[in-house]
């Protein structure tokens, strides 16, 4: 797709910030979204959270294809990470397993303090990844409450906030951060698609016809099935569901709408559970990336 841009000021500030607060962090929770386990990997934890032990978590697997999250989590337990996937919106356990899991990570840190005689402290973690990943929603479901503001669009959180979630454990809350310039094209493409990058400043129907190549390759057949259009060529697709879906503009089928109308259905699950990765295509050498 043509190239995505997209560093504001506030991603690099936070970058900043995140670096600072490292230090006094015991541990980093990464989430990904299961729909793209790569795509929407932080860039930036590579570097930054050297040597800090690391918990990946799958979000929004109620959207993502279930036999592929599986594959990604064996992927991610494979290459030696500590990996686990949840819906955060309705598995009413996850705060408990995220705890479990983070404190399982820590556990013979925790040891050795006490038999140095030292009392452990909660465990301090800090909540990183891209955009509208569910960061902030992770932090309230460990909590119990709504503390944080968590919306569906990119860019919600602006700044750093401490959490005490559970006895236990510490949560900091950042906000998404993105990386400066995609290596791979084909990064940017998904990330548009799946809403992770603010839609005011992308071709939507760019990204539509880029998205339709992607569905097309990993579920042939789907996009054909549910919008009956007949058409395969990008173009065409988006015209059939502008006819389809009768939005017209001074007489004219609508492409632009159709394309909005097909990315809101996506993302919201509407075309059922799709993931835009496979986790074959990939070695696991990726994965500390
Ligand atoms: N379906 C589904 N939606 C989820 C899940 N987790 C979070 N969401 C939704 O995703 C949207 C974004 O959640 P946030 O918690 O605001 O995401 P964030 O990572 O804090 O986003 P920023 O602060 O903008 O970086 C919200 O509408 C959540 O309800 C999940 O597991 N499944
Ligand atoms: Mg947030």
């Amino acid at each position: 797709m043509a190239n995505i841009q997209w560093y504001p000021g506030h991603m690099e500030k936070a970058r900043r910030q995140m670096n600072e607060r490292l230090q006094a962090v015991d541990m980093v929770i990464e989430l990904r979204d299961a729909r793209m386990p790569l795509a929407s990997a932080n860039p930036l934890l590579a570097t930054m959270a050297q040597g800090k032990p690391r918990l990946i978590v799958l979000t929004k697997i109620d959207h993502a294809d279930p036999k592929k999250t599986q594959e990604w989590i064996g992927y991610f337990i494979a290459g030696g990470c500590r990996c686990i996937a949840l819906d955060l919106l309705k598995d009413n356990h996850c705060g408990k397993k995220i705890v479990r899991e983070s404190l399982a990570l820590m556990e013979e840190r925790r040891q050795k303090q006490i038999a140095r005689g030292i009392r452990p402290r909660a465990v301090r973690a800090m909540v990183c990844g891209i955009p509208n990943v569910g960061k902030s929603t992770l932090i309230n479901r460990i909590f119990g409450k709504n503390a944080l503001k968590a919306q569906d669009r990119p860019g919600v959180t602006r700044s750093l906030t401490w959490i005490h979630a559970d006895e236990q454990l510490d949560l900091l809350d950042t906000p998404g951060v993105l990386w400066p310039k995609f290596d791979d094209p084909k990064t940017g493409s998904i990330l548009a698609a799946l809403g992770s990058i603010n839609d005011d400043i992308l071709d939507q129907k760019m990204v539509a016809m880029d998205t339709i190549r992607m569905i097309q390759n990993g579920y042939p057949g789907l996009l054909e099935t549910t919008y009956e259009t007949g058409e395969v060529n990008p173009n065409g697709m988006l015209k059939g569901i502008a006819k389809k879906r009768n939005l017209i503009t001074s007489g004219n089928l609508d492409t632009k709408r159709a394309a909005i109308l097909f990315l809101n259905e996506l993302r919201k699950g509407k075309l059922g559970r799709l993931t835009l990765e496979d986790a074959y295509e990939e070695d696991e050498e990726n994965v500390s990336e």
